[in-house]
Formats: C-alpha cells, sequence, structure tokens
C-alpha cells in the first residue's frame, strides 16, 4: 500500500494530485522551486521540500533532487502530473532503484510509446487503426518509393518528436528532398536523433483522443473520448467530451479498439490514445503514457476520479469499476486559462491583484491561483482550467456563457476574453471546426 506521495509538479495539477491524495487519506509531499515558495501546493500538502531554483531543469526536472525528497520524507511514491518527469523512462527506471512506487506505466511502456515508430508499429500490430505511412524509419534511400507508395501529400515526423514538434509536408515529389534533410538535421538538432517516418498528409482533421486506464494485470477500460482540436501552435486551448463529431456506437467502438489494446500489452495506469479524425475514420498518431491537462472533462461525464484509479492501480489494488459501470452522462467542456494575451499569446506573469472564481452547478475551477498570487515568469502560462458539464452540449454551452461572465482574473492578462468570443461563435455552437479552425479564425480569416 501506498501511505505517502510525493508529487513531482506544481501549479494547478499538483493541486489535483493533492486533493485526490487526501480523499484517499495518503498524506503528501510537496516539492518547489524557490520560485515556488508562496505557491497553494506548498501550502496544502502536508510536507514541502524545497529542490532548487527556478529553472526547471535545477528543480522540477532534477532527478536527484527529488529522490532525495522522497528519502528525507520518507513518501514511497511519487506522482509525476504532467509534463516534467511524467514521461521520463530513466525517472521511472531510478524510482523503482530506490523502492519508490512511480505512479504511472512502467519504464518499458513509456519508452515504447516516447519513440513514435515502435508506438505506432505496436499500436498497429496491436489492432488499432494507423494513419497510412512508412514501414518504420525512412532514409534518403527509400524516401522516394516510400512517399510514391503512400501518395502525396505526405508529412514526415521525427521518431523522437511528437506533439507536433519536427515535422515537414512534401506536397509533391519536388517537394521531398528538402523536407527529408530539413526533418532529419532538425530532428538531430532537437532530440539527439535524426531518424523520421513518413505518413499520408491528412488535410482537415479532427484531433480526438480516447482514454484509458489500465491495471497492469491485462484488464483494461475506455473512458470515452475528448476533442482537442481547437489549439493554436500545437497547444490545445478548449476541449470537450464527447467530441460534437462522434455519435454512441462510433464511440464504444474506437473506445473497445482502444480497451482491448490496453488489456493485451497490459498496460498500468492512465493513458491517452491520440487520433486524427477525418471522414469517419480513426487513425493513431501517437499514446501519451500521462495523465493529461484536459482529464477532468472525463471525469466530469464519467464521474470518475481518474488520479484514484492512478494511485489504485500503481499500489497493485487494481481498476473501481467495469467497462459496464462506465456510463458517459452530458456534455463537458475545458477552457485553458492561461496567464497570455488574448491576441497575441504573450505571457503575461505578474501579480494577481483579484481572483473570483465562478461557481454553480456543474462548475469546475482546477487553479492554485488567488488574489495576491505572483505568477513567476519560469514555468508554462496555464494558471487555470475551467471545467463546465451540462446535461447536453447547448446546456453545456448556455452554462459556460454564464460562468465566464462571473470568471474574475485582475492584474494580468489572461485568455478568458478569447473563451467569451469563442462561445458566441456560430461554428463552435455548431461543433464544427477542425485542428486548423481556431488558427484561421485567430488570422481572421472571414471564411470561419
Ligand atoms: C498529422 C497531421 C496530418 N497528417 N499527421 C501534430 C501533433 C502531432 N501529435 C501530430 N500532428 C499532426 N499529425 C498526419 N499524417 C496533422 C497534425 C497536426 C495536428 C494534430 C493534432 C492537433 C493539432 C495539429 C495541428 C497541426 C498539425
Amino acid at each position: 500500500m501506498i501511505s505517502k506521495i510525493l508529487i513531482a509538479n506544481r501549479g494547478e495539477i499538483a493541486l489535483r494530485v493533492l486533493r485526490a491524495c487526501k480523499e484517499l487519506g495518503i498524506a503528501t509531499v510537496a516539492v518547489h522551486s524557490t520560485a515556488d515558495a508562496d505557491a497553494m501546493h506548498v501550502r496544502l500538502a502536508d510536507e514541502s521540500v524545497c529542490i532548487g531554483p527556478p529553472p526547471s531543469r535545477e528543480s522540477y526536472l532534477n532527478i536527484h533532487q527529488i529522490v532525495a525528497a522522497c528519502e528525507i520524507t520518507g513518501a514511497d511514491a511519487v506522482h509525476p502530473g504532467y509534463g516534467f518527469l511524467s514521461e521520463n523512462a530513466k525517472f521511472a527506471d531510478i524510482l523503482e532503484a530506490h523502492g519508490i512506487t512511480f505512479i504511472g506505466p512502467t519504464a518499458e511502456h513509456i519508452r515504447l510509446m516516447g519513440d513514435k515508430i515502435t508506438a505506432k508499429q505496436t499500436a498497429e500490430g496491436l489492432g488499432i487503426p494507423v494513419v497510412p505511412g512508412s514501414d518504420g524509419e525512412v532514409t534518403p534511400e527509400n524516401a522516394l518509393e516510400t512517399a510514391r507508395q503512400i501518395g502525396f501529400p505526405v508529412l514526415i515526423k521525427a521518431t523522437a518528436g511528437g506533439g507536433g514538434r519536427g515535422m515537414k509536408v512534401a506536397k509533391t515529389e519536388a517537394d521531398l528532398e528538402e523536407a527529408l534533410n530539413t526533418a532529419r538535421s532538425e530532428a538531430a538538432a532537437a532530440f539527439g536523433n535524426p531518424a523520421v517516418y513518413m505518413e499520408k498528409y491528412l488535410g482537415k482533421p479532427r484531433h480526438i483522443e480516447i482514454q484509458v486506464v489500465g491495471d497492469g494485470e491485462g484488464n483494461a477500460i475506455h473512458l470515452g473520448e475528448r476533442d482537442c482540436s481547437l489549439q493554436r501552435r500545437h497547444q490545445k486551448v478548449w476541449e470537450e467530451a464527447n467530441s460534437p463529431a462522434l455519435n454512441v456506437d462510433q464511440r464504444m467502438e474506437i473506445g473497445q479498439v482502444c480497451a482491448d489494446a490496453m488489456k493485451k500489452m497490459k498496460y498500468r495506469g492512465a493513458g491517452t490514445i491520440e487520433f486524427l479524425y477525418e471522414n469517419g475514420e480513426f487513425y493513431f498518431i501517437e499514446m501519451n503514457t500521462r495523465l493529461q491537462v484536459e482529464h477532468p472533462i472525463t471525469e466530469a461525464i464519467t464521474g470518475i476520479d481518474l488520479v484514484h484509479e492512478q494511485i489504485r492501480v500503481a499500489s497493485g489494488g487494481g481498476l473501481s469499476v467495469s467497462q459496464e459501470d462506465i456510463v458517459f452522462q452530458g456534455h463537458a467542456i475545458e477552457c485553458r486559462i492561461n496567464a497570455e494575451d488574448p491576441r497575441t499569446f504573450v505571457p503575461s506573469p505578474g501579480t494577481i491583484t483579484h481572483f473570483h472564481a465562478p461557481g454553480g452547478l456543474g462548475v469546475r475551477v482546477d487553479s492554485g491561483a488567488y488574489a495576491g498570487y505572483k505568477i513567476p515568469p519560469y514555468y508554462d502560462s496555464l494558471i487555470g482550467k475551467l471545467i463546465v458539464h451540462g446535461r447536453t452540449r447547448v446546456e453545456c454551452m448556455m452554462r459556460l456563457r454564464r460562468v465566464l461572465d462571473e470568471f474574475v482574473v485582475d492584474g494580468i492578462k489572461t485568455t478568458l476574453p478569447l473563451f467569451q468570443d469563442l462561445v458566441d461563435n456560430p461554428d463552435i455552437a455548431n461543433g464544427d471546426y477542425d485542428i486548423h479552425w481556431l488558427e484561421h479564425y485567430l488570422a481572421g480569416d472571414k471564411t470561419h
């Protein structure tokens, strides 16, 4: 059993994990950089340890400091949250070597999914539909033949990349050599690995992802999908569950494919299987082996606490629910509140002078912000998440409009005004958007 969890993260997700630990009667240890001494996650934890100076590399990414903090406090498990060390296989290995439980998948599964070529091969082998593409790595020798087989346009991706970093489109044969060379040298510079692979380029897909949880012993469930198509520069802005594009049969079919795959690989913990969805077809792109920022919308429509499940399976207690127990109720939308200019997205750190979070039925705010809190400039600009739930998508949107009017964050710029625009937009009201919609909208493209 786990009796004390060290939370190797900061901000709203550290708070989120803390809340689950408290409910389960598990003691908590916060870690923080010197810049976060006044943070809410530090105040609410049972104990806290300063692990270094502001730069993440020297604090939240510093494995030795975090292991030392476990030893000092007697923590028997670590929850990594998202980002930072959450998908670092070496970290999972080191914790295991110290007899500390990593609340997440095995290091082997993290590695498998971290390499995008092996991830895709694994997914395909498990019966998950994938984007048509190269069989493994593409090289200057096999690129042309591969691209002709796939058909142009093609997309070249770094196997060590992910999340959109290091991709190059080749529209025609004439573009191929340059796209390949650029992709390979950028991959080598950014990730220390020049290996790239090739896929059919999909022009107007949606980004739909399936939430899964496994117990590591061959049991696994899916918790439906999230539509994360509304994004800017690979940063998600607005997510919803269910996807406006799917019906219940499609949901249960792709969900079952994913759950069956997780059973076969004996996956442990929470995971997300990412797809592009176009013309009624799903195409696997990547799998994330962590809890995601947008997990609360899944919690809203299923009533299942994903962090509880993560902790249960990490301690060998198994899942608390089976697939038949899961009922999808209503619709949920998450808005990411960033400390950024809502037009330019330039970060806006500084002191929050007034803070009032909205409330009422179907409203959840996950945030470590408070009046007087000074947002440090060193970390990502997410200061909170607004999650709204309604019985239908229409009710959810009506509620969101009301709730956005109530939310007060003064002293800094935030992305709240963007959501006030989006909630009144006809395409958004109709659920009629793809992965490029938001960038066109922000560019003032009047066709949207
Ligand atoms: C693609 C694609 C089109 N075709 N793959 C970007 C993030 C990374 N996870 C995969 N990405 C894409 N892969 C094929 N074969 C378009 C994207 C893409 C994208 C995907 C999801 C969400 C937003 C996106 C924005 C631009 C491009």
